[in-house]
């Protein structure tokens, strides 16, 4: 059953974030907590991982191509949706009173910019993030400022790292993922879990497909699942790996159509092109 996204994008057009909830199963999430032990423990304690789709492709790919994520994603961006970067990070807990009355640091994403005016854009990259726990206040909740992607806000250096009087806290369930527009500021919160609890950060970060993408595509995993989406002429698979062969034809459409209209009658193009084939 397709989800009714009218109300998801109403809300994210004035607040620049929407919650989907459950998208993920806890055997989903404990696998990729195990995947990231491993790594963990293979790279000498690092925490941070991009590239994780190269990292476990069989994994990743579920959660990169989750249909309510990329039907959402296309709906905002237009069916040129890439993977820019999977991410999946580890934070371990510190003393609170290290930490107190701090956030982690405001910002807007990669390939943001600080708003013109006050209309909504069509953003030039999305964050589909979630936690692989609950987002309690010990562990950390994501802090967003409401609105913040269509106004010119910006915050000096020294209140970077201080709660800020519009901000939103959200205590996300596991499961749970938001997708926030690219210009949306925002931060997390430092994890002070007194019973040494990890937090997990997974973050599907996805760009428009004439930008660069951060994570590199090419390795042999990556390209086995771009060979697999051409088997089947699955072009939005193949664009989230950063293959658009409609790109020149679609980025030239004379722009007389409303660009929602036009979006959708190519998303629609694109899922009747599939081709069924044996696994
Ligand atoms: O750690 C967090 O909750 C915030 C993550 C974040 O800032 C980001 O995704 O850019």
């Amino acid at each position: 059953m397709s989800t009714d996204f009218t109300e998801h994008l109403k809300f994210y057009k004035k607040n620049g974030y929407t919650i989907f909830p459950s998208l993920f199963s806890e055997a989903e999430m404990n696998a990729w907590r195990e995947r990231h032990q491993q790594l963990y423990a293979e790279f000498d304690k690092k925490t941070w991982f991009g590239n994780m789709l190269e990292y476990a492709p069989k994994l990743m790919w579920p959660a990169v191509s989750h249909p309510t994520i990329v039907d959402f994603a296309e709906l905002v961006m237009g069916p040129f949706v890439q993977l820019d970067n999977l991410t999946l990070s580890v934070f371990h807990p510190v003393p609170k009173s290290e930490v107190e009355g701090k956030i982690s640091g405001w910002h807007r994403d990669r390939w943001g910019q600080v708003p013109r005016s006050s209309t909504y854009e069509r953003p030039n990259a999305i964050n589909a993030i979630s936690y692989l726990q609950e987002l309690t206040d010990e562990i950390g909740p994501l802090r967003v400022i409401p609105g913040s992607h269509r106004r010119s806000l910006t915050i000096s250096v020294d209140d970077r790292s201080k709660p800020h009087s519009d901000e939103k806290v959200i205590n996300l369930k596991p499961g749970d993922v938001v997708v926030t527009h690219v210009n949306l500021v925002h931060s997390g919160t430092p994890n002070t879990s007194a019973s040494g609890k990890l937090r997990y950060f997974f973050s599907i970060f996805y760009n428009l497909t004439w930008l660069k993408h951060t994570d590199n595509h090419s390795g042999p995993l990556t390209q086995q699942l771009l060979d697999e989406a051409r088997s089947r002429n699955d072009h939005r698979s193949m664009r989230l790996l950063g293959v658009d062969e409609q790109l020149q034809l679609r980025c030239n459409s004379g722009f007389l159509t409303p660009d929602e209209e036009r979006w959708a009658e190519w998303a629609a193009a694109d899922k009747e092109a599939i081709r069924e084939t044996e696994t």
